[in-house]
C-alpha cells in the first residue's frame, strides 16, 4: 500500500458541506475545488489527496482500496452494502430522511404496490419487513414524476423541507430511516495504515464534536 492517503469525496451538496468541515479538522485542498477541472487534489498535508467522484461509486473506491477513506451518505451506504467498509464517524452533515411518498390522497391500501426509487434493495428490504407486496422500480432521478405519470404507486426517496414533494402535489408517508454523511474506512487501511489514520479520524471527529 502507498504512502498517501486518499480521501474519497461524493460531489454534489455533501461536497459543500464537507469542505469547511474538512478545513475545522486542519484539511485543505492547495487549490479551488470549484475552479478546477480535475477530479484528484493534493492538499495542506502532504500525505493526503482528495479525489471527487459520483457519490455512489464512494464506496466501490474505499471498499477496493483506492481510496483508504471516504464520505458518503448513509443512503449511498445502505444502498450499496458494507462489505469491506468500516464505518467509525458520523459527520452530521447533509442530514435527511429516507421516506416513502406518494400522491396528496391516494393512500395506498392494498398489499401489493408499484415502487419507484433509486434504493432499490433499501425498498425491497423495507417492504419486504412491512410485509408489503412491492414491485420495486429502478429510476436514476426525478423519482417525484412516477406517481404523477402512473408508472407507480408510491417512491422511496429522500425528502429534506419536503417542498419538491409538495410542489408535485405529492406527501411524505412513512420514514425508513435518518440520514447523514458518514466516514468509511477500507478495513485492511485500518490495520495497515492504522497509525496515519488514527490522527486524521480523531481530527474528524473532533471538528464533528466541536459543532454540535
Ligand atoms: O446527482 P445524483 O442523482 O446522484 O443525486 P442528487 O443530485 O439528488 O444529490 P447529490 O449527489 O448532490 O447529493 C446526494 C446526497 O446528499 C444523498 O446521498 C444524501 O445523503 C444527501 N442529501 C441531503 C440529499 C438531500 N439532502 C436532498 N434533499 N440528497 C438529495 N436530496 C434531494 C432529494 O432527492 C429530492 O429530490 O432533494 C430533494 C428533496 O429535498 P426537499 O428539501 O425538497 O425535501
Ligand atoms: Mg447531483
Amino acid at each position: 500500500m502507498s504512502k498517501q492517503l486518499v480521501v474519497a469525496l461524493s460531489k454534489g451538496r455533501i461536497l459543500k458541506e464537507t469542505l469547511p468541515l474538512l478545513a475545522d479538522a486542519g484539511i485543505e485542498p492547495l487549490e479551488d475545488l470549484d475552479k478546477s477541472r480535475k477530479l484528484l487534489f493534493d492538499t495542506n498535508l502532504p500525505d493526503v489527496k482528495l479525489v471527487i467522484i459520483r457519490a455512489t461509486d464512494v464506496p466501490t473506491y474505499v471498499q477496493l482500496g483506492a481510496a483508504d477513506l471516504g464520505i458518503a451518505g448513509k443512503d449511498v451506504l445502505l444502498e450499496h452494502g458494507a462489505e469491506g467498509l468500516y464505518e467509525p464517524l458520523d459527520l452530521e452533515i447533509a442530514k435527511c430522511r429516507l421516506m416513502t411518498a406518494g400522491v396528496v390522497g391516494q393512500q395506498q391500501q392494498g398489499a401489493r404496490r408499484r415502487v419507484a426509487t433509486k434504493f432499490v434493495d433499501v425498498a425491497r428490504r423495507y417492504y419486504a419487513e412491512q410485509g408489503i407486496q412491492a414491485e420495486v422500480i429502478k429510476l436514476y432521478g426525478a423519482m417525484e414524476l412516477a406517481p404523477l405519470m402512473n408508472l407507480a404507486d408510491e417512491i422511496v426517496d429522500i425528502v429534506d423541507t419536503g417542498n419538491t414533494l409538495r410542489a408535485n402535489g405529492m406527501e411524505p408517508r412513512e420514514l425508513i430511516t435518518d440520514i447523514s454523511t458518514r466516514l468509511v474506512v477500507n478495513k485492511a487501511a485500518m490495520t495497515m495504515k492504522h497509525d496515519r489514520l488514527k490522527p486524521l479520524i480523531d481530527r474528524l471527529r473532533q471538528a464533528v464534536e466541536a459543532r454540535r
